[in-house]
């Protein structure tokens, strides 16, 4: 299996992110990605390769012009302010909630952030841009991979980005890799999609992205958003709007979820996707459902992952493998490998 890496996903580097009133170290940070590849290049499971370049057009079928024309001027922006600024980063500190306009782009540089954001915890720095922009590269580049006829292929990126819309960033995430290669197998004559979600969290920005679309099936297991980030989507009951009712599947299970029964939801999600028909399957590969993850609630451990990736690999589904969330830091190279591992020995 090609593994498409972002050979500059270490530009992004946030700082601190808000936690309970204090500015705490960030969890999403560039060694996950690092012990990824170490891993990949100990056990030698397929050739790592830089991504190919895509132009505006592929990010602009998921995303809107104005969102993508501020991720690209907000450092300058941010630096224009005052030339003290390049020693920070950039976080959101106010937001347009219920009965606020957004159709308006502020002039003010802060309303801008918040009307892009939705939380405090996914610091925008210097090498951002340039870092989420190779990410969804290696995505894109994977999903090419797989229209080109091999089984599957895998985006090892950060910053991740289930949790990024059309047009805002948060939970760490600035353009939606998942939903980014969904589209462009559409685009490129697939007629229907799926995409599977087995990040602790709730893919909230792939869900909406596609949440009125027939094409692209979402399903998502995570923890109960009533407990878990991102709180506000993720529910049971939320299963597309218009021509998408009946196209999105949630499976949001509680805090202290073991293998069994996050197994059995896998199954459930699995056959959903045979039933729709999909020819293809991207896969946001969240490592954050393990015993041992600093911020989520899920027990899975390190063996579990082979079966994991050998049950994806019995769906038969051309894959893209889109790396996501997982933030024990040591064994996230592990976890993330034997997923591979199990999809491709199983
Ligand atoms: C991103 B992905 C921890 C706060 C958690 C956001 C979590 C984003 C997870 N102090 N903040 O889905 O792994
Ligand atoms: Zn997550």
């Amino acid at each position: 299996m090609i593994t498409f890496y972002n050979h500059l996903h270490a530009q992004h580097q946030g700082k601190v992110e808000m936690f309970r009133g204090a500015l705490v170290p960030c969890f999403e940070v560039p060694a996950r990605a690092d012990h990824v590849l170490a891993e990949l290049t100990h056990r030698q499971l397929g050739s790592v390769r830089q991504p190919h370049a895509f132009d505006d057009a592929a990010l602009l079928a998921v995303h809107s012009q104005r969102y993508l024309n501020f991720l690209a001027t907000a450092w300058d922006q941010w630096v224009a302010l005052d030339a003290a600024n390049a020693h920070k980063d950039i976080l959101p500190s106010v937001w347009p909630t219920r009965t606020f306009r957004t159709d308006i782009e502020p002039d003010n540089f802060a309303a801008k952030v918040g009307l892009y954001s939705y939380d405090a915890g996914s610091p925008f720095t210097a090498g951002t841009w340039v870092a989420a922009r190779a990410g969804a590269n290696c995505a894109l580049s994977a999903a090419q991979q797989v229209l080109s006829g091999d089984r599957a292929a895998f985006a090892l990126s950060r910053p991740p980005g289930h949790h990024a819309g059309a047009d805002f960033f948060g939970g760490y995430c600035f353009l939606n890799n998942a939903a980014l290669a969904a589209q462009y197998l559409r685009d490129a004559g697939m007629a229907k999609v799926a995409v599977l979600d087995i990040d602790y969290h709730h893919g909230n920005g792939t869900q909406a992205i596609f949440y009125d679309r027939p094409d692209v099936f979402f399903a998502s297991i995570h923890g109960d958003p009533r407990t878990e980030y991102p709180f506000y989507l993720g529910h049971a009951d939320e299963t597309g709007t218009g021509a998408g009712e009946g196209f999105n599947l949630n499976l949001p299970l509680p805090r202290g979820t073991g293998f069994h029964d996050w197994l059995r939801a896998l199954d459930t999600a699995l056959a959903r996707i045979l039933q729709f028909g999909a020819q293809a399957l991207v896969v946001s590969l969240g490592m954050d459902t393990f015993v041992g993850d600093p911020i989520s609630g899920f027990t899975l451990d390190s063996d579990d992952y082979l079966r994991v990736g050998k049950t994806l690999a019995a769906l038969g589904l051309p894959t893209v493998l889109v790396f996501e969330g997982g933030y024990a830091v040591a064994e996230v190279g592990v976890n993330a490998v034997n997923v591979l591992e199990g999809f491709l020995h199983g």
